[in-house]
């Protein structure tokens, strides 16, 4: 179940002190147990800050890509929304790539900004954001730059109840720098359900289709992790004796790999989906978008026969699904109404287990190892109970391959694409996952765009390992060119990344590092590497 986040207390200032908008907002994130503030501060954040309390505590970021990947790994790990302040137009512009990363992950972020003086606003004064409340559109669910101070807190409290709202995102509060000092009332904290219970009637009918399926799928997305659906989603598949697959592109985990359900994972490619899921006669998507495509397709989104159902908090996926039938809800809650209903009286025949891999050999003398070894040793070396926070595109295939989830919140990626969200979002996840290592599973290519997260890990002293996969290029895109119509062998622009030492630039930042090159060394350095409580950050040379 999703945490309940709303007490119905009302937040009051400090006895005594006249109630401002600072001491409005601060009490009403007080309430909503909101104190954790992760920013990156400008001149129009100074007056936020000032007289900043011991009970909140504030997590800079060195650019604001991180911070806003840090909040966003906060949030889901914490399983509340998350606070980020950001300096102007500058810093929102800084963080947008995350923010579209949070949209499409449905993090509920609060995110305000910093806005110039309301007095001078008139004569485009230095750093101020001409549109703030268009700047982060369309990858806020709701923005505002209240008419006036003393509606300020007002707007924080209705921004957090959008943002939980589902399917939950970011919003943005534009503030300008004089309204902290203005007088404001307190805001009593409402208590507001987030749950959506599905239209018992399309559940019923996907409820029936289930039961009349002869070989039923079931499609996992990131929603059933978020929603808390992990084990009711099981209970459902070992029901109905249903395969199940995990969605293209999907952020989260939501099936125990090593489930004799288990059926793999379905790519980011309609003729390709077609052919795996060939032979099902109901495809039931549950928490996923039916479907994520990356390149064109032609054809049927569903095998020939096949009836698509599916179970999603998204009016809007709801709407543009090509085919079936669909409801909108919360995939803990219709899960719950799809196990409510009476059992099939004979059950299925189990499926057929899918076949075990070769194992992955080490390389040859003087050759560097594959990303599989690399993988596979990793998967034998680390506690199942361990969080991984992946972004290392081109190595994602041969990591659904290798490395196994077997439990609800241990795997983290990014659902938009954009990269730059790992490193900063294996930082939040840490944050927020006292008492756990956490690994951040990282390309070369893709810590680069917010390294200075590991500045953060090391003032932090967060018990994560960073492994970064230097495979020296970005190889997604070496891999994708030949979809592209390049020859075989021919390497596209821009795509090589020679002379980047991690370990360097992790001591840089204080953090401990090691490069390992020797296959046979593995093993160990990882096994160490996953000791201790700082981070620390190994460098893996891969093929
Ligand atoms: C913000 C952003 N810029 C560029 C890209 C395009 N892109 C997709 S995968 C990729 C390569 C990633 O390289 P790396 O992390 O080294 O992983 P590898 O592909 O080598 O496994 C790039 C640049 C993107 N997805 N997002
Ligand atoms: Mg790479």
């Amino acid at each position: 179940m999703p945490a309940s986040l709303y007490s119905p207390t009302p937040a009051v200032p400090p006895t005594g002190a006249p109630s401002t908008v600072r001491t409005a907002v601060l009490a009403l994130l007080r309430e909503l147990g909101m104190t954790t503030i992760f920013g990156n501060p400008g001149s129009t954040e100074l007056p936020m800050f000032r007289d900043f309390p011991e009970d909140f505590r504030y997590v800079l970021g060195l650019q604001e890509a991180g911070v806003v990947g840090m909040a966003d790994g906060y949030a889901q790990a914490t399983r509340r929304p998350a606070i980020v302040n950001l300096h102007s137009a500058a810093g929102v512009g800084n963080a947008m790539g995350n923010i579209f990363t949070a949209f499409l992950n449905r993090t509920p972020l609060v995110i305000t900004a910093g806005q110039q003086a309301r007095s001078i606003l008139p004569f485009d004064p230095f750093l101020f954001s001409a549109q703030a409340t268009e700047l982060a559109k369309p990858y806020v669910k709701w923005s505002i730059e209240p008419a006036r101070a003393q509606d300020v807190p007002q707007a924080l409290a209705r921004a957090c109840y959008v943002a939980m709202q589902p399917p939950c995102g970011p919003v943005l509060v534009s503030i300008p720098a004089d309204d902290w000092e203005q007088p404001a009332e307190p805001v009593a904290v409402r208590r507001i359900g987030t749950g959506l219970r599905p239209d018992p009637v399309v559940l019923a009918e996907i409820g029936d289709a289930l039961d009349a399926s002869e070989r039923p799928a079931i499609v996992v997305g990131a929603g059933v992790d978020r929603d808390g659906a992990w084990d009711d989603v099981r209970a459902l598949a070992e029901r109905h004796s249903a395969r199940v697959w995990v969605a293209p592109m999907s952020a989260r985990g939501g099936f125990a790999e090593d489930h004799p359900l288990f059926a793999g994972f379905l790519p980011a490619i309609r003729e390709r989906i077609v052919q795996r899921l060939g032979g099902h006669d109901l495809v039931l998507a549950l928490g996923a978008p039916a479907f994520s495509y990356h390149v064109e397709g032609q054809g049927p989104h569903i095998p020939e026969g096949a009836r698509l159902c599916q179970l999603i908090d998204d009016a809007h996926t709801v709407a543009w699904t090509p085919v079936g039938t669909a409801v909108q809800c919360s995939i803990h809650l219709g899960v719950r109404d799809l196990l409510a209903r009476p059992a099939p009286a004979t059950p299925r025949a189990m499926p057929a287990r899918r076949a075990a891999l070769p194992r992955a050999e080490p390389p040859p003398p003087g050759e560097r190892m594959s990303v599989a070894f690399a993988l596979q040793t990793l998967d034998e070396v680390r506690d199942p109970g361990c969080i991984v926070v992946e972004e290392a595109p081109g190595s994602r295939p041969v990591m659904q391959e290798r490395l196994h989830f077997t439990r609800s919140h241990t795997f983290f990626t990014m659902a938009s694409g954009g990269l730059g969200w790992g490193m900063p979002a294996t930082v939040g996840v840490a944050l927020g996952s006292p008492g756990q290592r956490v690994i951040g599973l990282i390309g070369d290519g893709s810590s680069m765009y917010s390294i200075q997260s590991l500045w953060s890990a090391a003032q932090l002293k967060l018990p994560i390992t960073f492994l970064i996969l230097n495979n020296r290029r970005y190889a997604a895109l070496q891999d994708f060119a030949p979809v592209f119509g390049y020859a075989p062998g021919e390497t596209p622009q821009g795509t090589a990344l020679p002379d980047l030492d991690f370990v360097a630039l992790a001591r840089g930042q204080g953090l401990e590092a090691l490069r390992v090159s020797d296959a046979n060394a593995l093993a160990g350095v990882l096994r160490q590497s996953l000791q201790g409580t700082g981070p620390l950050l190994v460098e893996i040379e891969v093929d």
